[in-house]
């Protein structure tokens, strides 16, 4: 009697260890999301090219490309050319006049498809040139993603008389403007300001 409720026991207890191998081997088993491709990885862009200017505004486009299968999304771009640009987009304002702003969102380039910059459409605005952008030049471009990725690509500055909508920015972005243009003035022309 003694040694049989004890087998039982033993036979019980050796159930329970070998349904938390079981439960242990099933959580090991299971695998990391194998997706951890960047934004940035996923892109590409075809046809980048800049609008040539001698100072102030201008713009990039180029058709941007979505390898994935997820919408990645441009959110902010930068360039050494220009300390202050913008993503935007081209609207009709109340009066039916076409005029641009900065977009909200940014970019979004859908899964394994495109996004076309182009002028009178959504571009890359350089706002403040450093320096003039001749044709035949290059500029370098950097683009951040909405994981933070980023991603770098090199347009050729083309001659182009089109793309010049009107910019509706606030007056506080304006007055900004002017407040860089001034500084930038008092530094590289200080050795001719015969003021004082
Ligand atoms: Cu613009």
């Amino acid at each position: 009697m003694n040694t049989s409720l004890h087998t039982t026991f033993r036979f019980g207890a050796l159930l329970a260890a070998s349904a938390l191998v079981l439960a242990g081997c099933a959580s090991t088993s299971t695998q990391p999301a194998a997706d951890t491709a960047t934004q940035a990885e996923a892109f590409a862009i075809a046809d980048a090219w800049v609008k040539a200017a001698d100072s102030g505004m201008s713009a990039a486009f180029g058709e941007l490309e979505n390898a994935s299968g997820e919408d990645i999304v441009v959110v902010a771009a930068s360039s050494e050319v220009s300390p202050m640009i913008e993503l935007h987009e081209t609207v009709a304002d109340d009066a039916g006049e076409m005029v641009m702003q900065e977009i909200d969102g940014g970019f979004v380039i859908p899964a394994e498809g495109t996004s076309l910059l182009e002028p009178g459409g959504n571009h890359i605005m350089l706002m403040g040139l450093e320096q003039p952008m001749l044709a035949g030049e290059e500029v370098t471009f950097t683009l951040t993603f909405a994981d933070d990725s980023t991603a770098e690509f090199t347009a050729p500055v083309k001659d182009y008389s089109g793309a010049n909508e009107n910019y509706v920015g606030d007056d506080s972005d304006m007055d900004d403007m002017d407040d860089m243009d001034d500084s930038d003035m008092d530094e590289s022309d200080d050795h001719e300001d015969h003021d004082h």
